[in-house]
């Protein structure tokens, strides 16, 4: 397979300005009907051959013009089509013949559980008919779908439905319009039984708008959430950013079969069923949140990606990295603000990091791929977001909204590109960007050793930056980025943030300082007092800081940051140097000693006023085995697992009456509402929960037997299951998974759960449960969202996974080379935890090469074939 580069850009010979396909629908043969009316580009060379992409399509039939296209006239290959010589503008009409039933790759058309369904982006149109599959061609659209009266009662696609009636043999169709122009990416048909539940969205100017969520029948009671979330989205929309929807009809489908999580098809969003249905006895908190933010995300990309489009894949993130951001701001205006912002980093920093360092970081936007599916990654999306964020910083909430109309309406109805983003950013705000423009072409994380100084006779803070950013494949030097760095200064003596005055200029308590060169010293004066820095205040920058905070330093920031994230993160850093110790001490076979500091400071948070019940869940929460192992050197999974069950025991030892307390004073009998305050009350019920698990506590095992026994909400079932699961009391965790499997066998979203929290215990029978279950008839190695929930989340359980007999390893690479067959996008996916392999001991790093070895000797799809050469190099 070849690379495709951002530098070869060219815009299309051809275009084409109206589409109309027609669908035969057929589980084993469908026949695609397009008509498609095409003009040459003005600029184009008149002798511009035609070149449609086309995969996987047995062409019937070919005309230009209505005239048969000669087979000497064309080439056909497993690619596309491409015609010598066409006129200028002419009407290309085709027939092609499909098999959507045995598409597994679930890109195109396919079935899932015997519905008719569609995904295109990014290159699955071509699955369909033959077509100039790139998003800078956009066109408006009518498409006819026929299919079964009784198979097919439903028969959705984009746009607004025109015309419909009954045809012989049984069958019917429906055709609809999509009068916004738009690339082929963003088309979309469904057709099955369905069912819908309906609303109205009144928008700001008075249009009426019908909502519907199509499922199969036994779901129409989980779609509530999902519905209510898309009205908080649709007017956040308006209010945040003057965006109003611009069709009649707004549709939401439910698949169980997909590959992503959803997809925002005009008029049509295709969802993951995980990412759609929710209910208080299936659905955890999580979920709820997560559906919510996903539904939002789909909607808010009616502006963020499909009125204004992507020119070419490699700006795939101004689109993504747009719409998380978006996505963001709605959850943390809907939900808790700190938690949110606490939630997103914790992940970043764990995932996007490890992807920024491995063999497979690549800039926001890269200059070159192989397969576009594998470049649905964190970086896109999640550093997106965070250079998203960083502009509106800089700019202010003010000049970023003048930006984001601007960019809404010079652009609509275009594709453009990255610097057409940030340009208008740059105008509403006269700033200039150039440097900026870096964190787009540059992968890696930044490294910022920080290093402060005061001077008691001067009264000044001497804060010296120093910034570095590491090579990665293909970049080996790096250039300074241009950091917004928010901070502060807390007093020690006042415990307040002092007033920062640099260069004899005010800027307040809380300023953002920007770093450009590789080394700056930042000198404040009239500091009165000796401060303790607060710096990256809300992550204010996607990089790694590093200051040499004393533990002292760290309990002081922890009670006293005005920022409540830096109170977070104080905790976190305390814990992780706690955790260092006990690390080492057990690799050296020490007797393992609890920092004092640490208790200390959780007694005070647990006995302090308690003014945000969800964001003393998160400062209780020890940070995870694989974001303790990103700060190692060389990761020992077993020695991190030991060290932090330490510290989560000692504490459960030191505070045992506190967190009964906790528990205690957050049971609550209402019925259940995924509201943010009744959230917090859970997951601080939760966490105090799992740490008297922890030690076994009599009581407390006993409040989590009767937790999963009173059964009053997915979300406390389902911390009660997974913490007798992963106790060592086998004789109360295997009745409780028996009956919790047999309630839900018919649930499969809900067998996920069940399949996910025993793979994720930390005892060393897992690799057997695995192969197990993955006979279970629950289990499909075709629905991605069982393969996520199984083996997924197995090479997530890090004592596990990373056996030393490479049996973890093994087994991970037997289901890719499965997959390879069956869907390469996901097969592709499920590889990262395998290309970390730098990362470990020599012994491990041997045993993950030759299962990455393995893998590359079978005839791999694109998809794989990237991802393990990466790996490899
Ligand atoms: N469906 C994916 C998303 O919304 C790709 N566009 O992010
Ligand atoms: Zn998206």
């Amino acid at each position: 397979p070849q690379p495709v580069y951002l530098s070869d850009y060219q815009p299309p010979a051809y275009r084409v300005t109206h589409t109309e396909l027609t669908f035969d629908l057929d589980p084993a043969a469908t026949r695609v009907k397009a008509r498609l009316l095409m003009e040459r580009h003005p600029e184009a060379d008149a002798n511009a051959p035609l070149v449609l992409n086309g995969e996987h399509l047995k062409l019937i039939s070919l005309a230009i013009d209505a005239t048969p296209v000669d087979a000497s006239a064309y080439e056909l290959d497993d690619e596309g089509l491409r015609i010598a010589q066409v006129p200028e503008r002419f009407v290309l009409e085709s027939e092609v013949e499909i098999a959507p039933q045995e598409n597994t790759a679930l890109e195109g058309l396919y079935q899932s559980n015997g519905m008719y369904c569609t995904q295109c982006e990014a290159e699955g149109f071509r699955r369909i008919t033959f077509y100039p599959d790139r998003p800078d061609v956009m066109a408006t659209f009518k498409v006819t779908v026929i299919g079964d009266q009784q198979q097919e009662p439903i028969l959705l696609a984009n746009g607004n439905p025109i015309e419909r009636g009954e045809l012989e043999g049984g069958r019917h169709f429906v055709t609809w319009e999509d009068p916004h122009p738009k690339p082929c990416y963003l088309f979309a048909l469904v057709a099955g039984n369905l069912h819908s539940v309906e609303d109205h969205f009144t928008t700001m100017s008075g249009r009426d708008v019908t909502l519907q969520i199509w499922v199969e029948k036994d779901n129409l009671d989980k779609t509530e959430h999902a519905m209510a979330s898309l009205k908080r989205a649709m007017e956040w929309d308006e209010q945040a950013y003057g965006r109003e929807y611009d069709l009649d009809l707004f549709m939401i489908v439910a698949v169980n079969d997909f590959n992503m999580g959803a997809m925002e098809n005009k008029g049509l969003n295709i969802f993951n069923s995980a990412a759609v249905l929710t209910h208080p006895q299936t659905a955890t908190d999580a979920a709820f949140q997560n559906v919510e933010g996903i539904v939002a995300h789909e909607y808010f990309h009616n502006w963020s990606g499909n009125r204004v489009t992507c020119r070419d894949w490699f700006q795939l993130s101004l689109k993504e990295g747009f719409t998380v951001f978006r996505d963001q701001c709605f959850s943390a205006d809907t939900n808790s603000a700190p938690v949110k912002r606490i939630q997103d980093v914790s992940f970043f920093r764990t995932a996007q990091f490890a992807e920024d360092a491995g063999p497979t970081a690549h800039p926001i936007r890269p200059d070159h791929f192989i397969e576009i599916t594998n470049f649905y990654t964190l970086t896109i999306y999640e550093k997106g977001a965070e250079v998203v964020r960083m502009l509106r910083n800089l700019v202010g909430e003010e000049s970023f909204r003048r930006g984001s109309d601007l960019y809404f309406e010079r652009f609509d109805g275009q594709a453009v590109t990255i610097e057409d983003f940030v340009g208008c950013m740059a105008e509403a705000s006269g700033e200039d960007f150039s440097q900026f423009m870096r964190w787009y072409s540059q992968a890696g994380t930044p490294d910022i050793d920080a290093h402060g100084e005061y001077d008691y006779v001067q009264g000044e803070y001497h804060l010296t930056l120093r910034q570095r950013t590491p090579a990665t494949p293909g970049q080996p030097d790096k250039l300074p980025l241009h950091i917004p760095v928010r901070m502060g200064l807390v007093g020690t003596k006042s415990g307040q943030d002092l007033t920062l005055t640099l260069n004899g200029e005010k800027l307040g308590k809380d300023a953002v300082i920007h770093l450009r060169d590789d080394e700056q010293t930042f000198v404040f004066t009239d500091v009165a007092e000796a401060p303790v820095p607060s710096l990256l205040r809300e992550f204010s920058a996607p990089v790694k800081l590093h200051y040499p905070y004393s533990r002292e330093d760290l309990a002081f920031l922890l009670t006293h940051d005005s920022d409540g994230f830096n109170r977070w993160d104080a905790g976190q850093r305390l814990a992780l140097l706690a955790l260092d110790d006990l690390i080492a001490a057990h690799r050296n076979g020490v007797e393992k000693v609890m920092d004092s500091r640490v208790v200390d400071a959780f007694r005070a948070l647990l006995s302090g006023p308690m003014s945000d019940k969800a964001v003393l869940a998160e400062m209780l929460t020890l940070p995870s085995e694989a974001y303790i192992a990103e700060q190692q050197p060389i990761v020992d999974v077993d020695a991190i697992h030991a060290a932090r069950e330490f510290v989560r025991q000692s504490l459960a030892v030191a505070l045992r009456d506190e967190f009964m307390a906790i528990y205690e004073a957050n049971v609550t009998e209402e019925a259940y509402a995924p509201t943010p305050e009744q959230i917090a009350q859970r997951s601080l019920k939760n966490v105090a929960l799992s740490y008297l698990m922890s030690i076994e506590d009599e009581q407390g095992l006993a409040l989590c037997e009767s937790q999963f026994a009173a059964d009053h909400n997915m979300t406390d079932v389902r911390q009660a299951l997974t913490l007798l699961v992963h106790s060592d009391r086998d004789d109360l965790a295997s009745p409780a998974l028996k009956a919790f499997g047999e309630k839900w066998a018919h649930d499969p979203l809900v067998m996920d759960q069940w399949f996910t929290v025993q793979v994720s215990r930390p005892q060393p029978d897992v690799l057997e449960r695995v192969k197990y279950l993955m006979q279970h008839p629950a289990f499909s190695l075709k629905n991605p969202n069982r393969v996520r929930a199984l083996v997924g989340a197995f090479a997530q359980n890090r004592v596990n996974f990373h056996r030393l007999d490479g049996q973890g390893y093994q087994l991970l690479a037997d289901v890719v080379i499965e997959l390879n067959r069956l869907n390469p996008e996901i097969a592709a996916r499920l590889i990262t935890p395998l290309t970390r392999w730098q990362r470990f001991d020599e012994t491990r790093q041997a045993l993950m090469r030759s299962e990455l070895e393995r893998i590359k000797q079978q005839p791999l799809s694109s998809n794989v074939y990237e991802v393990v050469e990466k790996a490899l190099a």
